[in-house]
């Protein structure tokens, strides 16, 4: 075995460390020239064959050849593995996942009051009656004559209501209640009548805890042959049920309206303490929602209905006092702040 042997072993072994030992394909290029370009040690070796007797030059130059081949494999391996790196890299990098979404802008919702009208217009739909709407700017005929209101009722008094200038002193204001649509439904058409009439109303009162100059109101109307004050009564209590859950009952107090006669208040079941008595029902047990009664015989009158053969029964009450008392919200003004921490709870 010649010196030539050891030194093609330890210059291979050399090599090979030289081009495993490289990290990049950059890298890899200058490890080939260095171990297998014109100066490299297998070269330097090849050159020095001519100077061997011709048995030594063939052993030798075999030996060279098999090493010189075995290092340009392990280049060549080496490519291949620094190329799949760069790749998966690159492919990692330049990922592009076509299944994720965006998500897109934030949506809205309905206002808890305005779903309030959407359930309540869906409830009496769904028991046969029909949705009615009207002006908000109203006569003094429709708003207050025609439903039975002395003149000199307190209702009328420029304190209570909000009056436009226009026409005489005093007869156009916007309406304080829905019933002008009521007076206008009987007018255009002939009984039976089964409507509700959800809608804005307003009056100067002072804001607090229960009251808005603004507020929306819903009536409900039903004018036909033989409408007994136990219709009114089985009606509400129909609704209370379907409303606020089978828990929950109605109950009807005598009461005064000039539109209705007899006129009730309308009570339900306190949705905080179930009815056992707690601080928001003053212990009673119960929670005032609006009023009811049968249709007066002077409103019939008035829209040209016989009181004889007609009868019916009207109740109202306020929409947001309604999503007030269902949501147990101690401020009703919280409804019209529009503070986002309040809107989004709903
Ligand atoms: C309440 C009470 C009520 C009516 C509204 C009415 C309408 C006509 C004839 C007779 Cl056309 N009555 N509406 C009757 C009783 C009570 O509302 O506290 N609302 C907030």
């Amino acid at each position: 075995m010649s010196t030539a042997d050891l030194d093609i072993a330890r210059v291979e072994a050399d090599a090979t460390k030289a081009l495993t030992g490289a990290s990049s394909l950059a890298d890899l290029e200058d490890a080939k020239t260095q171990v297998l370009g014109k100066k490299s040690e297998l070269s330097q070796i090849s050159q020095r064959l001519g100077a061997l007797d011709p048995e030594q030059r063939k052993e030798v130059g075999q030996a060279l050849n098999a090493a010189r081949a075995r290092v340009e494999a392990e280049a060549a391996a080496k490519r291949d593995e620094l190329e799949r790196e760069a790749r998966s890299r690159q492919l990692e990098a330049e990922r592009l996942d076509l299944t994720e979404t965006m998500g897109g802008p934030a949506r809205g919702h309905l206002n808890v009051v305005t779903q309030t009208y959407e359930r309540l217009e869906d409830l009496f739909v769904g028991m046969g009656y029909t949705v009615a709407e009207g002006p908000e700017v109203e006569t003094d005929w429709y708003n207050f004559t025609a439903l039975n209101l002395p003149v000199a009722h307190p209702a009328r008094s420029t304190q209570d209501s909000a009056y436009l200038d226009l026409g005489e002193p005093e007869s156009v204001l916007l309406r304080t209640q829905t019933s002008p649509v009521q007076i206008r439904l009987m007018e255009s058409q002939p009984p039976p009548i089964y409507a509700i009439m959800p809608g804005r109303v307003y009056r100067r009162d002072t804001p607090d805890a229960r009251h808005n100059p603004t507020f929306s109101q819903i009536e409900a109307l039903v004018v036909d042959r033989g409408i007994t004050f136990g219709d009114l009564a089985g009606t509400i209590e129909a609704f209370t049920n379907a409303y606020f859950g089978a828990k929950m009952h109605s109950r009807l107090r005598p009461y005064y309206f000039p539109f209705t006669e007899p006129s009730a208040e309308l009570e339900v079941t306190c949705v905080i303490c179930e009815g056992s008595g707690c601080r928001t029902c003053s212990n009673t047990g119960w929670i005032e929602l609006g009023g009811c009664g049968m249709v007066h015989p002077n409103v019939f009158r008035n829209v040209g209905l016989d009181p004889e053969e007609w009868s019916g029964f009207a109740f109202g009450f306020g929409i947001d006092r309604l999503a007030q008392v269902r949501h147990g919200i101690a401020d009703m003004r919280v409804l019209f702040q529009n503070d986002i921490r309040f809107i989004e709870q709903f």
